[in-house]
């Protein structure tokens, strides 16, 4: 990186001072490859994968803590706050987790036995590096009236395991800020349902904390209207919120197109107003969150590359390919030296 161009471009976490966090999720490639814009921009960071379920313990007797070891070593020599991601998830996670030697389901108590082991050795190890983990990703269903999605988690321990593994987290680090985080957060049905699954909980006395609003947003939708409710309503629990996975998809939902190499200059002028949009928003309901992580540093690396639509690349990001930083970077940094001057 040159750093002559470098000295010119504000440090995106300074911006927000007194507002909120600005996070990254990283992996052990980006923490090299983007190690110094990382380390310049973001003042916490995330394991995009390398805390799942599968990437930490793949046999009952086998924990691989080398890439999670890697970025919780980043962090700190960076001096960057942590968040975990993620201790129990339908997706990234083990079959022996739920079978017997012989390919068996377990018990529900063997299920819950597991997973206090697993939350207590994970969340021990990095007590002192992570500040607040999401506890239970994505349990709840996008559509029709169920209020869980169906999973091995549900049809073993029944919705139990939710108050559970909060209830673990909590044991095994009492100090740690506890989160129920999920995708489709603003749109309204599953937003109710988000809301009555939390209430619920809390209702129960779980030791829940915050809300995780994934955000993977795109140029078109949510409306920032749904996006303001969905934040009111959260915050009505009395929760702390954050915005754990940030990005804005250049593509319509149902957009398949695969042969651009490059966004479009509408797509960018698209992108810079609506970051513009978002982070005003933001900035008005600073007293509720705490954190705005985006799900990746700079759009060499997203994993909306090739997902949902494989062959097709996306740019979410504030910062290109180069990591440079793109218009909307711009367009959000401007934001905040308005509200500061006023
Ligand atoms: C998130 N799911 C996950 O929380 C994160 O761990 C992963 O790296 C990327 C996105 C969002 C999602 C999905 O995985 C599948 C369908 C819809 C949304």
């Amino acid at each position: 990186m040159s750093s002559s161009k470098a000295d010119n471009v504000p440090k995106l976490y300074e911006a927000f001072r007194g507002s909120f966090d600005i996070g990254a999720a990283v992996n052990p490639r980006t923490i090299i490859r983007a190690g110094d814009l990382i380390a310049k921009h973001y003042n916490s960071l995330t394991a995009e994968n390398e805390m799942k379920f599968v990437s930490l313990h793949p046999a009952e007797d086998t924990y691989t803590f080398e890439g999670a070891d890697q970025i919780a070593a980043f962090a700190r020599e960076h001096g960057k706050k942590m968040r975990g991601h993620t201790l129990v998830w339908h997706n990234q996670t083990t079959d022996w987790l739920f079978q017997e030697a012989d390919g068996s389901p377990v018990s529900r108590d063997k299920l819950f036995e597991r997973l206090k082991s697993h939350i207590d050795t994970v969340v021990k190890r990095y007590k002192e590096d992570i500040y607040a983990w999401d506890v239970v990703n994505e349990v709840i269903a996008d559509e029709g009236p169920d209020l869980l999605r169906p999973s091995k988690w549900l049809d073993i321990a029944g919705p139990g395991f939710i108050a559970k593994a909060f209830e673990y987290a909590h044991e095994a680090d009492p100090k740690a800020q506890l989160f129920y985080n999920d995708y489709n957060e603003s749109n309204p049905l599953k937003r109710d349902k988000i809301f009555n699954l939390v209430k619920s909980l809390l209702e129960q006395d779980v030791p829940v904390h915050g809300i995780g609003l994934q955000a993977h947003w795109n140029l078109y939708s949510p409306g920032l209207d749904e996006i303001r409710a969905a934040i009111e309503k959260y915050a009505s629990l009395g929760l702390r919120l954050q915005l754990t996975e940030l990005d804005v998809s250049v593509f319509r939902h149902d957009d398949l197109r695969t042969d651009l190499v490059r966004p479009t200059g509408v797509m960018l002028e698209q992108q810079e107003k609506r970051y513009e949009e978002l982070f005003n928003l933001l900035a008005e309901y600073r007293n509720h969150i705490d954190a705005v992580t985006f799900w990746g540093a700079a759009d060499d690396y997203t994993w909306l590359s090739d997902f949902p639509v494989r062959g097709r690349k996306n740019w979410p990001l504030l910062f290109d390919g180069s990591h440079e930083p793109k218009g909307s970077f711009w367009r959000v940094i401007k934001q905040t030296s308005q509200t500061s001057q006023t």
